[in-house]
């Protein structure tokens, strides 16, 4: 009975927990992002300031819970001296999401980088990537498509993982959901595929 008991206790309100990275360099939005996802997400949450961000160094951390999933963010550094940790925490990750300036087409071509050599580590090969084309308030910023343009070239590496370009502005909100919505179905998909051949032994 107790067994039965437990099992139904278990299956009503266990949560699967997932690891999202939340990457991409400083003054992308990240801070901002996770603060407004926990707003949005997390009922009791009073939501800090959001003009009371600053410059992360070291990691923040939030939760999340959407139906029967639980996301665990975490949210690294985005300076250059902070970039070198962002792989340590690849092999825990089940989700990247990666914030792009949009209106910092000067600094582009090296946040492309940072992706690129992200996406090229081993740890994060299959993991489901969601891309933000964050502080789309901004009269004149880089578009989805600008930005898919200026990244076309990663897509060899990015391979059959799953990939959203999201329109987002983490600053109001809009965007959040649909990001998170899509995160959160890639990663619940991806737990229950058959393990890939190479992780058989
Ligand atoms: N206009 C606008 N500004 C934004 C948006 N999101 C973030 N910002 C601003 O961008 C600046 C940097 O935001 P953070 O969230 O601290 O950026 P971060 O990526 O966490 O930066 P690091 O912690 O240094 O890696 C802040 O001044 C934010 O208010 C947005 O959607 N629109
Ligand atoms: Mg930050």
């Amino acid at each position: 009975m107790y067994t039965l008991l437990s099992g139904l206790y278990k299956y009503m309100f266990q949560k699967d927990e997932y690891c999202v990275l939340i990457l991409g360099l400083d003054n992308a939005g990240k801070t901002t992002f996770l603060e407004q996802t926990k707003t949005k997400f997390s009922k009791n949450y009073k939501g800090m300031n959001l003009s009371k961000i600053t410059t992360t160094v070291g990691l923040n951390i939030g939760t999340i819970d959407v139906g029967k999933a639980r996301l665990m963010f975490w949210d690294l550094g985005g300076q250059e001296e902070l970039q070198s940790l962002w792989d340590k925490y690849y092999a825990e990750s089940h989700g990247v999401i990666y914030v792009i300036d949009s209106t910092d087409e000067e600094r582009l071509s090296e946040s492309k980088e940072a992706f690129e050599k992200m996406i090229s580590s081993e740890a994060l090969e299959g993991v489901p990537l969601l891309v933000l084309a964050n502080k789309q308030d901004v009269p004149n910023c880089l578009s989805v498509p600008d930005i898919k343009t200026a990244f076309s070239d990663c897509a060899p590496k990015i391979g059959k993982r799953d990939c959203l370009v999201q329109p987002c502005t983490a600053l109001t909100g809009d965007g959040v959901n649909e990001g998170i919505e899509w995160m959160v179905k890639c990663v619940v998909r991806n737990i229950h595929r058959p393990p890939r051949q190479k992780d058989i032994t």
